[in-house]
């Protein structure tokens, strides 16, 4: 039988970073996909009819439709790694299985931004220290700077051209899309010179320009960029 032609579908949101790195890793892998925009500021995430499709009320959602039965994961690093053992020859994003050193720095340098900034840097977080009467933008600033500083030091003994070696990896992937994140907390990039150096590599490729959050087609005209 014809192998099918593989079927995505997206739920992003222009500003979401977890959505950023679904859509970077998409654009490497050359794979198409079609998009439903999940507006976080009018609380979309949050409704019943969204509670069907990501039990965790937030974006991204990788479904994919061309299979006997379609099936959606709605947590980022699983979508990205399912991409990755679905898709391994176009723009691998891990090192080889053997080399399993490599592998771990990536997955490392991903949990950084996935496990220690993120999440505690997330909307329902920021709405959250608001209501406690805390300044959300000192409050991400401070846990951005931490995990920042982890990443940088880390990059010591991993970077070459990119955060893992010279080539792309899952890594890439998830920093491009915290560092947009940061620009609204006047985070100083200039105290991360290695990180801030993988940044500018990476932004220099086709596939972050497309996925850039100024180029979505939700990203409101004053902040879009053709
Ligand atoms: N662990 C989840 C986190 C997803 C997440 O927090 N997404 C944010 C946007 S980057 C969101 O939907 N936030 C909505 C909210 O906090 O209510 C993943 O990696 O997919």
């Amino acid at each position: 039988m014809a192998s099918q032609t593989p079927k995505f579908h997206l739920h992003t949101y222009f500003r979401s970073s977890c959505s950023g790195r679904l859509r970077i890793a998409l654009a490497l892998k050359q794979i198409p996909y079609t998009t439903t925009v999940t507006n976080l500021l009018k609380d979309e995430q949050l409704s019943s009819t969204y509670a069907a499709i990501n039990p965790s009320a937030s974006v991204p959602v990788l479904t994919r439709l061309d299979t006997d039965t379609s099936f959606s994961i709605g947590q980022s690093i699983a979508a990205l790694e399912y991409l990755e053992e679905a898709f391994p020859g176009v723009h691998p994003l891990l090192p080889a299985p053997e080399r399993a050193l490599e592998r771990a720095q990536v997955r490392t340098l991903v949990n950084i931004v996935a496990c220690d900034i993120q999440p505690i840097t997330n909307r329902r977080i920021i709405l959250a220290v608001q209501q406690l009467g805390k300044d959300p933008a000192e409050w991400c600033r401070h846990f951005i700077e931490r995990g920042f500083a982890a990443y940088e030091a880390t990059l010591e003994k991993t970077a070459g051209q990119f955060s893992v070696g010279d080539e792309i990896t899952l890594a890439d992937v998830c920093l491009v899309p915290a560092v947009w994140a940061v620009e609204r907390f006047s985070v100083d990039l200039g105290k991360f010179p290695r990180l801030k150096g993988v940044f500018e590599e990476m932004s220099g490729t086709e596939a972050v320009r497309k996925a850039h959050w100024r180029r979505q087609e939700d990203t409101p005209e004053e902040f879009k960029e053709s």
